[in-house]
């Protein structure tokens, strides 16, 4: 049989090393693309113990004539972009570059397709983010889309691009509405790592504490490895579909602090409220977490909380780590790798 031979966009990010190591384990031949002015040292694959089981090629989603080179001459069986500025945060501060990366950057890669190798499959990553404040309780495919920040708006543009050439040139390609999912090797500027990693600076002693801007926003977080197979399922129907991937439970930034807090031995107590709330720890009476300006957005989603049921109908998918296994494996991973 002909080995299945994939490329993965953003191949030096959190998502790119866990589904890099979930196709190597179906006999895919993986292709790698980064950014030239990347960091470049895929510590996260050198991590997984895959960095020299995968072909590194340039691949800058704000060069076309480099994408085309690329999809032209490889003749993928499937792309799976997960390459995008991907921090919500920054996004305000560089919505034109947001825009140009994320969504001009995915008609980059379906028009390549289009003109040079129409037999590729695409999966794109898409975002609970592109719901922004929804009026509905929980989140599907059927809900509307409202999104409040540059990337989400940029993100929103690309799943309506897919849609569009899944319809109009019949190319297979589809969407994941994933929301948010963590790992030990998620980067250090989402709140989830942040937390975890600070923590556990300030119960080495090394930080006094560890400062955040929105306590109150909800979300529904899953675990990346097993958010990973869910992408490629999407790929293996007779069908290209977009569907929702979440762990269908959801928690606020604060209850994620004390569950993460508690791991470490520490005993919040909140007090104060708004900017001049902060946790103490019962024992020690030492201020844990305190609340700065500078963390908070100019808009912010409130609650995100998603429904997987036609994932898990047609894809057979469900999440199987909990919040509680993915707060121990990241906190033992730091654990680990400050002491
Ligand atoms: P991540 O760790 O931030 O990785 C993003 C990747 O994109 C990195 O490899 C980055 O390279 C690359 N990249 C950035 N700009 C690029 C450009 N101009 N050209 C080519 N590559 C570029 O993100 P992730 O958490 O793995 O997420 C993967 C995808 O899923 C992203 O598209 C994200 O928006 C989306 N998503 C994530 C979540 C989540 O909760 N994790 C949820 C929904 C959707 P460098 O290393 O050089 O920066
Ligand atoms: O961890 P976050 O930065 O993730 P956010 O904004 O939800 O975006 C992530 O998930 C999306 C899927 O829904 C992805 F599409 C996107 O690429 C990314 O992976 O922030 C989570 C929440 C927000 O409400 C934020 O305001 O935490 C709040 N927060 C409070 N203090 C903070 C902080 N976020 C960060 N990053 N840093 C803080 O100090």
């Amino acid at each position: 049989m002909v080995k299945k031979k994939a490329l993965i966009t953003g191949i030096s990010g959190q998502d790119g090393a866990y589904l890099a190591k979930f196709l190597l384990s179906k006999g895919y031949e993986v292709v790698g693309g980064e950014r030239q002015n990347s960091s470049g040292s895929l510590w996260r694959l050198k991590k997984l113990n895959i960095v020299n089981k995968i072909r590194v090629v340039p691949f800058e989603l704000l060069e076309e004539n480099n994408i085309i080179d690329v999809i032209r001459s490889e003749k993928f069986t499937e792309i799976y972009n997960l390459a995008a500025q991907s921090f919500v945060g920054n996004s305000y501060g560089s919505p034109v570059f947001t825009s140009n990366v994320n969504a001009l950057g995915v008609t980059r890669i379906l028009e390549a397709v289009r003109h040079f190798s129409k037999r590729t499959k695409i999966y794109q990553a898409s975002t609970s983010e592109m719901y922004g404040n929804a009026k509905s309780k929980q989140q599907n495919e059927l809900t509307n889309f409202h999104p409040i920040s540059p990337y989400a708006i940029s993100k929103l543009y690309s799943h309506w691009m897919i849609n569009l050439y899944r319809e109009a040139y019949d190319i297979f390609c589809c969407s994941g509405i994933l929301f948010n999912h963590e790992s030990p090797l998620r980067g250090k500027e989402f709140v989830t790592k942040k937390i975890i990693a600070n923590l556990a600076r300030v119960k080495v002693g090394s930080l006094s504490c560890l400062e955040l801007g929105n306590i109150y926003s909800k979300r529904d977080w899953g675990y990346s490895e097993d958010y990973v197979e869910a992408m490629w399922l999407m790929l293996q129907q007779k069908n290209p579909e977009d569907f929702v991937i979440s762990s269908g439970k959801t928690f606020t930034v604060k209850e994620f602090v004390n569950k993460a807090a508690r791991f470490y031995g520490f005993n919040l107590i909140w007090k104060g409220s708004g900017i001049n709330e902060k946790a103490i720890d019962k024992k020690t009476k030492k201020t844990i977490v305190k609340i700065s300006k500078k963390y908070f957005r100019p808009t912010e989603v409130n609650f995100l909380y998603g429904n997987s049921n036609k994932a898990k109908k047609i894809l057979k998918w469900t999440p199987k780590t909990d919040i509680n296994t993915l707060i121990k494996k990241m906190c033992d991973y730091e654990l680990k790798s400050i002491l």
